[in-house]
Parts: structure tokens; C-alpha cells; sequence
């Protein structure tokens, strides 16, 4: 009886199961060392999920930064931040654009100080990033195809401050239905062998 009881609840979260997968982008981690690092452009996929990323600095070329200290941008010129998104040699922000659409359900950030401040932009909404942490957006609930994080002056203060590291981000997409049917209709084509077997 419990195993029949455990396969209905397996058959039943298949068919069910209400929203998605989260996917997870950790932007100081080995995968994202390999395809990001030093480059304006690259190229991330975790759990079926491609996300594009382009390197943006308001007023010269730069290239995606991971180093022991953070993730940001190397703006190639003297005195910037090589691993934060910083505005010491214009404005740097960092585009992600996916392969499919997807709810960005966190964002986290780390080094950050009194002066900093990110700025979150998407179609569906923007937010301010203002201290190091998890930050979870207003439009989380938005399908979006793209979204930008960059470093902003702080209005209440004349100073840039140094910038910002991008450690991560969560989405949630949608499942194809494919998927989920077939999953659903494997655990019950299980559950009615098991009953036959009995
Ligand atoms: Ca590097
Ligand atoms: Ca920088
Ligand atoms: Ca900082």
C-alpha cells in the first residue's frame, strides 16, 4: 500500500506540477568561468535554459571579468574595476537575453558599498539595487526574454562609489508541455504495471 500510495504521488506531481524549473546561473562558478570569462559576449546554458550574455560600457569596449574577488566588467582602462560592474570608465551593465521565456525569480550581488548602485531592467519592470545580498524582483512574476544589470550613480550622493560584483541569478521557464506529459504518463504507465503484477 505505501508503494502504491509513493507511485500515485510521483504519477500525480508529473501531471501537476504547477509552474516550471528554476535554473540556477552562478556567474562566479566554473561554467560560467569557461564561457564568460574575458569575452563581450558568451554563451551559458543550465538545465535546458541558454542565456546570452553581452558585455555593455557606456563609452568604451569591455570584457566580462570573473576573478577570486567578483564577477563584472574589465573596461581596459587604468583604474577600473576589473571584476565589478563599476562606472569608472562609463556606465557597465551586463545583458542577459534566453533562450527561452522565463521569470527572473533572484538576483544576487556582493562588494557592494555606501555608494554603489545597480540597476535591474527588464520589459516588464525595473528595479534599484542598493546593498549586497539576494534580491528578488518586482516583475519576478513576468515572463521576460531579456534583462540587464548595470552599475548607476547614486542620486543622493556625487560619488560613483566602486562598483558591484554580479555573483548570480534564478530563473523559472516553462516547462515544454512535451515533457511533462510524457513524465506524467511514464509514472502512471509504471503504476499500472505494478497493479497488474500484484
Ligand atoms: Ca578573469
Ligand atoms: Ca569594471
Ligand atoms: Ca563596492
Amino acid at each position: 500500500m505505501k508503494q502504491l500510495f509513493w507511485l500515485v504521488s510521483v504519477a500525480l506531481g508529473f501531471v501537476v506540477a504547477p509552474s516550471g524549473w528554476g535554473a540556477i546561473f552562478d556567474l562566479r562558478g566554473t561554467d560560467a568561468l569557461a564561457a564568460l570569462d574575458n569575452e563581450s559576449t558568451g554563451v551559458l546554458t543550465v538545465d535546458g535554459v541558454t542565456a546570452t550574455f553581452n558585455a555593455i560600457v557606456e563609452s568604451s569596449s569591455g570584457n566580462m571579468n570573473q576573478t577570486g574577488s567578483g564577477f563584472g566588467i574589465n573596461a581596459a582602462l587604468p583604474g577600473d574595476e576589473t571584476a565589478l560592474l563599476d562606472g569608472d570608465a562609463g556606465l557597465e551593465s551586463i545583458s542577459v537575453s534566453f533562450s527561452v521565456p522565463v521569470q527572473l525569480v533572484a538576483v544576487t550581488v556582493s562588494s557592494f558599498g555606501g555608494d554603489d548602485r545597480g540597476a535591474l531592467m527588464s520589459t516588464a519592470g525595473s528595479d534599484l539595487i542598493a546593498s549586497t545580498g539576494t534580491t528578488v524582483p518586482s516583475f519576478g512574476a513576468s515572463f521576460i526574454s531579456s534583462f540587464s544589470l548595470g552599475f548607476v550613480a547614486n542620486p543622493s550622493n556625487s560619488t560613483l562609489g566602486n562598483g558591484f560584483s554580479f555573483d548570480s541569478f534564478e530563473v523559472q521557464a516553462i516547462p515544454e508541455p512535451g515533457v511533462a506529459t510524457l513524465g506524467g504518463m511514464g509514472a502512471l504507465a509504471l503504476l499500472r504495471r505494478w497493479r497488474v503484477d500484484v
